[in-house]
């Protein structure tokens, strides 16, 4: 029997798991965010009219592809090999020549079907074919609806899918019943021929993304959005020069897109006062609370000219948000220096480098509680408790203590006694963020 176009999507944790382990690795959108919003993922659905447009943008199609049964056949239907011998105007299904096109509709008043060798339908209704369906059931259908049975290879095409052969040379469309083969199929070199989900065709590596023919690398977030994907996930990507292995990681596709994660304070549920491994390794869960890690965002943002954008939510839900057209830190040698910090823009207070948030961090040393890298004799990540680009210590430091308590609105979170999250001259009291997320992309031009 022909296996319908499979919906592949599992249910629950086996759609992450799933997702996470195939489709991530393109790089794209997993559609289980139907069920978890904001999370990405992909896996493919078998084509429908609705899903036309969609695929000319995600790129990844398929449908599945199994041999041809013909014990069942003998006693319903004919064998595929004799339908050959039938008039071409009464049965399409059969897999003709390449670049055929559309065979005629059977005219109503056909009388050329032998009935006795055909137990369904003999006569069809003007514009449809006699032909097998998805369940290998000889019907009358309409045109697109007709499966493709190929006998040279033993295996039938549902309607509208494609067929690619076991080393990824060759790939064939089932159109309207008829099998068209493509002039050209060939792996990209960044993907694998390989079968996912009962699918087998070209996939492009982790970190890439593409139909598999062509496969452009993911450095950011940027690059997602780019190649189409504007819905808020994960997904996996590998920087220039990036000497690990591709790593998810999650893309905020409002306020323009692309905007690469690399922290979020949501609850508090996360502890953020760590030592420099954990760091310069990130830590924490990207969909919730987290820090993507400090060589990632060494890789990242020298790899182009990156500007930030960070998100502050205060006690009472009131939002504010800090720009800078520029933004780069140094690698580890350098202590993860933040070497550049560009011209503010946004609501989260003053445009004075030395009372804006992160301003008056530029070109100071990243520091832990076991690494001391500031400007003064005491140590300010054990101070603040946070790690952060402290040096006098601070003016910012969203990595503190997770509080959103109420405080003093004369007191300054830095500059005082009191130790928590922190953004000083943030308008409202500045002691009591809730939220915040910080996020890059490569400068717009
Ligand atoms: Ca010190």
């Amino acid at each position: 029997m022909a296996v319908k176009e499979n919906s592949i999507c599992f249910q629950h944790l086996l759609i992450f798991m799933a997702c996470f382990g195939s489709s991530l690795a393109t790089g794209r959108l997993c559609e289980f965010a139907e069920k978890f919003p904001g999370v990405g993922g992909s896996c493919y659905k078998g084509p429908t009219n609705d899903d036309t447009t969609k695929q000319s943008t995600n790129s990844l199609s398929g449908t599945t592809v199994s041999p041809v049964e013909t014990t069942t056949q003998s006693t319903t239907s004919p064998p595929i090999s004799t339908l050959s011998s039938l008039p071409d105007t009464t049965v399409s299904s059969v897999e003709t020549t390449t670049q055929s096109t559309t065979s005629p509709p059977v005219e109503s008043s056909s009388h050329s079907i032998d009935t006795t060798r055909l137990s369904t339908p003999t006569v069809c209704l003007r514009g449809q074919l006699r032909c097998y369906n998805d369940d290998n059931e000889m019907v009358c259908a309409a045109p697109e609806n007709c499966t493709c049975q190929m006998t040279s290879v033993n295996a039938s095409i549902s309607a509208g899918g494609f067929y690619v052969n076991p080393d990824c040379t060759r790939m064939a469309h089932c159109i309207n019943g008829n099998v068209t083969w493509d002039d050209v199929y060939s792996c990209s070199l960044n993907a694998l021929c390989e079968e996912q989900n009962n699918v087998r065709q070209c996939y492009c590596k982790a970190g890439y993304h593409g139909d598999g023919k062509t496969c452009l690398q993911l450095t950011n977030c940027q690059d997602v959005y780019t190649a189409g994907i504007n819905e808020s996930g994960i997904y996996i990507i590998k920087p220039t020069n990036w000497p690990g292995s591709p790593f998810p990681v999650y893309c905020n596709m409002a306020d323009g897109g692309g905007w690469t994660v690399f922290q979020r304070r949501v609850n508090g549920s996360v502890d953020f006062y760590r030592n420099w491994t954990s760091y310069k390794e990130g830590f924490g869960q990207i969909v919730h609370e987290f820090w993507m890690g400090n060589d990632k965002l060494y890789y990242i943002t020298n790899q182009d000219n990156y500007q930030i954008r960070i998100d502050l939510v205060d006690r009472e839900g009131t939002p504010y948000f800090a720009e800078y057209d520029l933004f780069r830190i140094n690698d580890e040698n350098d202590k993860y220096r933040l070497s550049a910090v560009g011209t503010y823009s946004g609501t989260a207070g003053t445009s004075t480098e030395e009372k804006n948030g992160l301003g008056h961090h530029f070109r100071s040393s990243f520091s832990t509680y076991d690494q001391d890298n500031d400007m003064i004799t005491g140590h300010c990540a054990i101070i603040k408790q946070g790690a952060w680009w402290f040096n006098d210590c601070c003016v910012s430091n969203l990595n503190s203590i997770y509080s959103a308590g109420v405080v003093e609105s004369t007191r300054r979170c830095c500059g005082g006694d009191v130790v928590s999250i922190c953004w000083n001259n943030l308008p409202g009291p500045d002691h009591n963020i809730k939220y915040t997320e910080m996020k890059i992309r490569p400068v717009q031009v």
